[in-house]
């Protein structure tokens, strides 16, 4: 049983790829996923290093992929504090930073428009601590807080039969999780034209626990709005550990098979709110927990292994 088959009553199940993972991991993207998630190729940085000067050529290569094998895609991401080039923000007053932010969600987006089912509009924009709500950024300091409202109506004027999502991680800890819901149900009581909220859910197998990220959902499903999880992994260590093992025992195998197994039945119960459910990669062999937070760290976050069989965790989740 596939994953996709397993869960066609539940949700979607996405998973996030790259240039080189559609050729090597090709079988099991076919087998198992009906939404893909270009992991960095349409980034604004990515698309467009320099002024006026877009290169498809990469994010091309996915959406045919996805074409070719009817696989929908969602969109990441038309803004973010990160993997934005630099002159989007050089020589630039409010009116001119708005009408970039517009004109590159028409180029990219017109582009995609038949792949594309949903959009991360926002990434990232809400701090993950402190006294602030919003993450201080080249985006806020030229334009404002407003500049999240500004992109959701430039999106949905461009693309009106696009789910537009604000995406964000930490989004099971106190108190951005309220930050988020807070902020969230203020734009949608303004009529900013928001669809959905994708929560990240880059855990780890200690954290967070089933009641939490029940809790979580339970708070995000008042919105009234669609979910999805876009960028699911679960990390074998704390955060920032700097342990390095070369192969995960089978004590770390079973808490990430429970880890997963506690999600996904939690994620099940919300079925009627949410719509996919992303992984953030398919196979051990390739995920960027390998190098982030610690450097030249091994980690297994995924359902598959490095040699693309199914783990304990896979197994876990189909079993229901
Ligand atoms: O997985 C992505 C990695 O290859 C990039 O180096 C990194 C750069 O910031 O971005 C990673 O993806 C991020 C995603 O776009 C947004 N949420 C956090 C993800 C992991 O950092």
């Amino acid at each position: 049983m596939t994953l996709k088959e397993k869960y066609k009553d539940y949700f979607k199940i996405g998973t996030a790829v790259n240039v080189s993972s559609i050729d090597t991991h090709a079988k099991l993207i076919k087998e198992h996923f009906n939404s893909l998630t270009c992991e960095n190729e349409t980034k604004f940085s990515n698309l467009c290093e320099n002024k006026d000067n877009y290169n498809f050529m990469w994010a091309d290569k996915i959406v045919d992929f996805a074409r070719d094998n009817k696989i929908p895609m969602r969109g990441h991401t038309f803004t973010w504090h990160n993997q934005t080039p630099k002159w989007v923000f050089e020589n630039v007053d409010r009116e001119g930073l708005l009408k970039r932010l517009k004109d590159h969600i028409k180029v990219v987006g017109e582009r995609y428009e038949k792949e594309f089912y949903c959009w991360d509009v926002v990434n990232e924009a809400i701090e993950d601590k402190g006294d602030y709500i919003f993450r201080k950024s080249p985006w806020t300091e030229i334009i404002g807080e407003d500049f999240i409202d500004y992109a959701f109506r430039y999106a949905k004027e461009i693309l009106p039969t696009t789910d537009l999502y604000y995406n964000d991680y930490n989004e099971t800890q106190s108190p951005k999780r309220e930050h988020i819901y807070k902020i969230v149900k203020s734009m949608k009581e303004r009529g900013v034209p928001i669809d959905g909220v994708g929560l990240q859910c880059h855990f780890n197998i200690y954290s967070p626990d089933k009641d939490t990220i029940r809790r979580s959902l339970e708070l995000y499903a008042k919105l009234g709005l669609k979910l999805q999880v876009t960028e699911m992994d679960i990390s074998m260590f704390k955060h920032d550990d700097t342990t390095r093992i070369t192969k995960p025992s089978k004590e770390l195998l079973e808490l990430q098979a429970k880890a997963y197994g506690d999600a996904f039945e939690v994620f099940r119960e919300y079925k009627e709110v949410i719509d996919c459910v992303t992984l953030w990669g398919i196979a051990d062999d390739c995920t960027w927990l390998d190098n982030f937070p610690v450097e030249n760290r091994k980690n297994w976050p995924l359902l598959f292994d490095e040699e693309h069989k199914p783990k304990e965790a896979l197994l876990r989740i189909l079993d229901f």
